[in-house]
């Protein structure tokens, strides 16, 4: 509760200047105030931003919230939306008293959020293994680039499991609500980044896979990559790293080995449109180039694409194309040119040419698309095609991406695939080039039942061919489930062959991993136990390296 609290306190005393006289908010004590600013930043800051200028969310302004009034804030916040928005009340994640602190605290002006200089990170970072002492070749005899990186999402530490075994090889503590991993160029680090904006390096070479590196870079951070390119410009492959924070809004450019934070570059900036200035322009996305000593970086709210040079640094070059606004989650197509990013309140998916480094497209394709990093298809008719899920439609579309060979389907909505029943709901989609099929999940969706579905997509017809109730499967297998879970983030293993899905519960409830064969579909293996807590996300070394998805 300290994490944020403590500076709200101080910026609590100085915000009430702001708040009119005539629309006086409800009354807080110093402390009911805290305590609402870190439910705040913990439940809501993520899609309706830190001052609350709204982004996956809408804005939630004082004086908007005073206008629609306790009761309805405190309704929605229990119940949800069909949009996306969370029913944390009915989950049981806020209490009935807590939703009232909530609503309250909304009608209030946001304290000011703190800053934070190189000084400030420097004091968090902490190398346990430096580079010198690392292992010179794998110390062990695991097939390492079949691990699988899961989040734990809120115990603050994610697991490192053996692919080929199924075995638990470490749990790793790396701080609050680790938000995703990614891999660096050679693969033998994991690289990840919590929602508290903690960076940490784990080194799978060792005896024992672990941190041998972290800092802190921000106070509210979704993104982190490294550098992937080696060729005529360089070998930069495991010398750098990158954090992209919401909170201060800026990216930190880190050593590759050790995670030094380098060098700060703000994103506040102009919106792309109207020229507006935005405080709060938080980074969403990045993906590493392979053209160019680059990193692809989304600007939410201004709607701008960073390509951003590292390789003259201190010195870096930022070239921004002008995309769209609310910029959100994406990754390459098959060919690794062109980065297809949502611009998920815009309903529009954004197409960029990292070689030529300008826009390309913006494409119509659902409600609130939400790819992750999207799955890439060669389709007989089609030829290369990506596909992303919707949160707010149910429907999977894809996009064609070759211009060269079929211009005719280039940057167009080439297929849209219906998932059952209403609702959209879907976070992310998988596949593999070795797999005939996608794999879809739906944790969004208000239903009890579609929350637990997954849905396996044919390549070639386009066509969901099966729905699976993972909770369902579970059960038949002998392991029941708290009533509350949801399916997530399915994931491939290096072969192509198993598809790995978290069932995602609450902190105090154990749940599990479910391994499907892709080829059947069947359920093959359950990895469950004490510690298996909110699995969210699942990594696997090899795809996430190379960036196969
Ligand atoms: Fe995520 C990716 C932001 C909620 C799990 N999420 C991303 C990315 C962003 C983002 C910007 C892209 C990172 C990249 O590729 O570099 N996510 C946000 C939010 O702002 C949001 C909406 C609200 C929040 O407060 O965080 C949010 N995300 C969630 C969840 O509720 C999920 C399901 C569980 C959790 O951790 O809270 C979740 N997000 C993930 C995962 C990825 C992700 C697993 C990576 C997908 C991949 O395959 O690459």
């Amino acid at each position: 509760m300290k994490r944020f609290a403590s500076f709200v306190l101080g910026s609590f005393v100085l915000g009430w200047g702001v708040i009119k006289a005539e629309t006086k908010p409800p009354e807080l004590t110093p402390e009911e105030m805290q305590k609402a600013a870190q439910i705040y930043f913990d439940r809501c800051a993520g899609c309706h931003g830190m001052l609350r200028g709204g982004a996956t969310g809408p804005p939630l302004k004082p004086e908007i919230m005073r206008q629609r009034g306790i009761d309805y804030i405190k309704w929605i916040v229990y119940n949800g939306t069909p949009g996306g928005m969370p029913d944390w009340g009915k989950q049981g994640v806020l209490t009935k008293e807590e939703i009232e602190l909530l609503a309250k605290f909304l009608m209030h002006e946001p304290p000011p959020p703190p800053e934070m200089a190189l000084k400030d990170m420097l004091k968090t970072w902490h190398v346990y293994v430096p580079p010198e002492e690392r292992p010179k070749k794998p110390e062990h005899k695991r097939n390492w680039k079949n691990f699988m990186g899961v989040i734990l999402r809120d115990i603050g530490k994610v697991a490192i499991i053996d692919g080929d075994t199924k075995e638990l090889v470490n749990i790793v503590d790396t701080g609050f609500a680790v938000h995703i991993f990614r891999s660096s160029g050679t693969g033998r680090y994991f690289l990840t980044i919590g929602r508290d904006g903690k960076a940490t390096l784990i080194d799978l070479w060792m005896k024992k896979p672990d941190k041998v590196a972290e800092v802190k870079v921000c106070y509210d951070a979704r993104s982190i990559d490294t550098s992937k390119y080696e060729g005529v410009k360089g070998n930069y492959m495991d010398k750098l790293a990158i954090v992209g924070c919401y909170w201060p809004p800026s990216i930190v450019i880190l050593d590759g080995q050790t995670l030094k934070p380098l060098k700060i570059v703000s994103t506040s900036g102009y919106t792309y449109d109207t020229e507006e200035f935005v405080r709060e322009a938080r980074v969403a996305s990045i993906v590493a180039s392979h053209y160019d000593p680059a990193w692809i970086v989304s600007v939410k709210e201004t709607g701008h694409v960073w390509i951003v040079d590292y390789s003259k640094l201190p010195d870096v070059k930022v070239n921004m194309i002008e995309a769209e606004r609310y910029l959100h989650d994406g990754g390459w197509d098959s060919s690794k040119r062109y980065f297809l990013v949502a611009a998920n309140m815009r309903n529009k998916v954004v197409v960029v040419d990292a070689k030529e480094k300008k826009l390309v497209a913006k494409i119509e394709t659902g409600v609130k698309p939400h790819p992750g990093r999207g799955a890439n298809i060669k389709h007989p008719k089609y030829g290369s095609i990506w596909c992303t899920g919707h949160i707010g439609s149910n429907n999977v579309a894809c996009i064609g991406t070759d211009p060269k060979g079929h211009p005719q389907y280039a940057w167009k909505v080439v297929a849209n695939i219906e998932l059952s029943g209403p609702g959209g709901g879907t976070l992310f989609i998988k596949t593999h080039p070795n797999s005939k099929h996608i794999w879809v999940d739906r944790p969004l969706n208000p239903d009890n039942k579609l929350k637990r579905e997954v849905y396996v997509i044919d390549k070639k017809t386009l066509k969901v061919i099966k729905t699976i109730d993972v909770i369902e499967d579970l059960k038949k297998a002998g392991y029941n489930m708290p009533e509350n879970a949801r399916i997530v983030h399915p994931e491939y293993d290096m072969y192509g062959k198993e598809v790995w899905i978290s069932v995602w519960g609450r902190k105090d409830q154990p749940t599990a991993i479910a391994v499907y064969d892709d080829k059947t579909m069947k359920l093959k293996k359950v990895i469950t136990g004490d510690w298996v807590r909110t699995p969210t996300g699942i990594f696997n070394v090899y795809t996430t390296t190379h960036d196969i998805y």
